[in-house]
C-alpha cells in the first residue's frame, strides 16, 4: 500500500498466475497475487463454502441481480431467479455478441469449471501455437503440468456399472453405433472420492450436482495443487477483492500497479498501489485483454504494439441436447463431471464433451458441449466515448460451430431416430450458440509479446494466461494454458532474473 514494493506481482490467480507464482517462489522471488474475485475459504450460513448448481445464491454469481445459467430452460420453464449481488464465483459477462462464462475467486476459472484435462492430440499441436517447439512440450511441459494439476482418468471397470454415468455409456453406445471414435476423458476430480460418494461413504460433491458454482470437496482446484504449493514456500501472498485498474511505468523504475479493493457488493472501498519489478498479466483471455487494451489507448503503455486485443477466439464452443427414446434413459443420478467424450475432431472439426444435465430428475436427454474448429476471431477495442473495452464478435459467427457439431448429431439422431432438443436454451432453440467457456487470445503469443510471453515495449512486463493462445485449442484449453505458463516461466526464470 502507498509505497510498498514487491519484486513479482501477478494479477490474476488462474491457471497462467498460479503457475508462474509457484515457480517464481522456487526460484526466490518473494510474489503478491492480486485476484479480483473472493478467497472461498469459508463456509455460509449453510455450513458449505459453494452453493449447489440447481440452488443458486447469493455466492454463485459475479455482481449479478439475477442468474444467468448457460442452460436457460427446461421443458418450457424459465430456470433464472433472482439473487442478492454479489461478488460471486461465477461471471457471465455479456460482450456483444457472446457471454463469456468466467471464475471469479482465488483459483480461477479451476474453482467453477468441469476439471476436464485434455492435452491436444499432438498432430493438432501445430495449429493450436504455431511458434511453440511441440517436441518439447510434449516431452516436457504437458507431463509437468499434468502432474502438477493431479491429472487422471476415470476406472474404465467402474465406469461400466457406475449408476452416475449412465448418461456417458448411453452417450458411447450412441457415439459408436453412428461410427464415431468415443474417448474417455482424462479430469482434475479425485476419482477415488467419486466412487466413495457412490458408495455413500462421503459428502457428495460430483454425484450432489456441484459443479458451475463451485465443488465442495473431490475437485483438485488450483487452491489444492499449485496454489497450496505455491503458499507452502512461505513467498506467496494473495490479495482477494483487489481489481487491478492499471500499470504504469514507475519514475525510478519498475511498474506502478494501481488497484481497486472491493467490498462483497462490489463497491471500491480503498484505492492503493504497489511498485513491482515485473509485472505478470494472468487476468485470463478478458482480463488481460481488456487491461492492455485500455493501457494501449489510453497511453499509458505506449510501447504496447498493435497486435493487442487481436485474435480472440471462443474456442468453437457450442452446446446441444438430443431427446432419446424411452428405451435409453439417461439416468436421474448423474455425476457432475464428464468423463468422455465424441472425437470427430479429424472428420468434422468437432470434439464433443459427453456433458452431464444433472437435474435430479430422468430427462431420457443427452447434452453435448461441442469444441469445433470455428475459424472466426474477434478483436478488442477501447471506446472513448463509453470508457470501456468492447470486443466485436458476433453471434453468426458460431455458424461454422453449428456445422460441424451437426456432422456429429445429425448422423446419430438419423441413426437412432430421434431429435435435438429445443428446450433448453429458450424456446424452440437448438443450438447454445450465445456463449463460450473457453475465451482464448487477445494478447497472442509471438505477436503482441515475444515467443515467451513478453511484452513488446515495456521489459518486465509479461503474459502468461490464456490470452497467448490464438483462439482455439482443439480439446478443453485449461492443460496447454499450465503447460504453456510451465514453458514461459522456466525460460523467464532463467533468463531475465
Ligand atoms: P482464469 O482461470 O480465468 O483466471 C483469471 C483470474 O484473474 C480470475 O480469477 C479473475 O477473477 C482474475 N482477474 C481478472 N481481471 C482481474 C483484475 N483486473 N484484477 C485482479 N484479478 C483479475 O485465467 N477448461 C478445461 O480445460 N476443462 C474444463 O472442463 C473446463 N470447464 C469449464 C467450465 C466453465 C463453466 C468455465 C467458465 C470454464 C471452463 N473451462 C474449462 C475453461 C478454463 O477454466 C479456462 O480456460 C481457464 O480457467 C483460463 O485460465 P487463465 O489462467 O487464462
Amino acid at each position: 500500500d502507498g509505497g510498498a514494493h514487491v519484486p513479482a506481482l501477478v494479477v490474476g490467480t488462474g491457471y497462467g498466475g498460479s503457475v508462474a507464482a509457484l515457480r517464481l517462489a522456487q526460484a526466490g522471488v518473494d510474489v503478491h497475487m492480486i485476484e479480483m474475485g473472493m478467497a472461498w475459504d469459508t463456509p455460509g450460513p449453510d455450513g458449505k463454502i459453494f452453493a449447489n448448481t440447481t440452488k443458486p445464491d447469493y455466492r454463485s454469481y459475479w455482481l449479478r441481480t439475477r442468474t444467468k445459467a448457460p442452460i436457460s430452460n427446461f421443458l418450457g420453464f424459465p430456470l433464472d431467479k433472482d439473487v442478492p449481488r454479489h461478488t460471486g464465483i461465477l461471471d457471465a459477462e455479456e460482450m456483444g455478441g457472446i457471454i463469456v462464462y468466467q471464475g471469479r475467486g482465488v483459483g480461477g476459472g479451476s474453482l467453477v469449471n468441469g476439471g476436464m484435462a485434455v492435452t491436444p492430440r499432438r498432430e493438432n499441436f501445430a495449429a493450436v501455437l504455431p511458434s511453440v517447439d511441440a517436441e518439447e512440450m510434449y516431452r516436457t511441459y504437458y507431463p509437468r503440468a499434468n502432474a502438477g494439476l493431479g491429472v487422471s482418468t476415470v476406472d474404465p471397470a467402474w465406469f461400466e456399472t457406475a449408476e452416475c454415468y449412465q448418461y456417458a455409456r448411453v452417450g458411447r453406445k450412441h457415439a459408436q453405433r453412428s461410427g464415431f471414435p468415443f474417448v474417455f476423458v482424462p479430469d482434475v476430480y479425485d476419482w477415488d472420492y467419486m466412487e466413495q460418494e457412490a458408495a455413500g461413504t462421503v459428502p457428495k460433491s460430483a454425484l450432489a450436482g456441484e459443479i458451475l458454482y463451485g465443488n465442495n470437496a473431490g475437485k483438485k482446484s488450483l487452491q489444492k495443487t499449485y496454489l497450496a504449493q505455491a503458499a507452502a514456500t512461505g513467498r506467496v501472498t494473495v490479495s482477494p477483492l483487489h481489481r487491478v485498474t492499471s500499470v504504469a511505468p514507475a519514475p525510478a523504475g519498475g511498474y506502478t500497479v494501481a488497484m481497486e479493493q472491493l467490498a462483497t457488493d462490489g463497491a471500491v472501498t480503498a484505492v492503493k498501489s504497489v511498485t513491482a519489478d515485473r509485472v505478470f498479466f494472468a487476468a485470463g483471455s478478458v482480463g488481460t485483454s481488456k487491461l492492455l487494451v485500455r493501457l494501449k489507448a489510453t497511453g499509458v503503455l505506449p510501447g504496447l504494439n498493435d497486435e493487442i486485443g487481436k485474435g480472440w477466439g471462443e474456442n468453437g464452443n457450442v452446446m446441444c441436447g438430443r431427446a432419446n427414446h424411452m428405451w435409453d434413459p439417461t439416468g436421474k443420478l448423474q455425476s457432475s463431471i464428464p468423463c468422455s467424450g465424441i472425437d470427430n475432431w479429424a472428420a468434422g472439426g468437432a470434439f464433443a464433451e459427453i456433458a452431464p444435465l444433472p437435474t435430479g430428475i430422468e430427462t431420457y436427454a443427452s447434452f453435448y458441449l461441442s469444441i469445433t474448429k470455428n475459424p472466426n476471431r474477434a478483436q478488442f477495442s477501447w471506446n472513448a466515448a463509453t470508457g470501456r473495452v468492447e470486443l466485436n464478435w458476433q453471434t453468426a459467427w458460431k455458424q461454422p460451430s453449428v456445422d460441424m457439431a451437426r456432422t456429429i448429431f445429425d448422423k446419430i439422431n438419423a441413426k437412432e431416430g430421434t431429435v435435438y432438443r429445443t428446450d433448453l436454451f429458450g424456446t424452440n432453440r437448438v443450438w447454445g450458440d450465445h456463449l463460450t467457456y473457453h475465451p482464448l487470445g487477445g494478447a497472442v503469443l509471438n505477436r503482441a509479446t515475444d515467443n515467451y510471453g513478453r511484452l513488446h515495449g515495456h521489459p518486465g512486463l509479461y503474459v502468461i494466461d490464456g490470452a497467448l493462445i490464438p483462439g482455439n485449442t482443439s480439446v478443453n484449453p485449461f492443460v496447454t494454458i499450465t503447460a504453456l505458463a510451465e514453458r514461459n516461466i522456466e525460460k523467464i526464470i532463467a533468463t531475465d532474473l
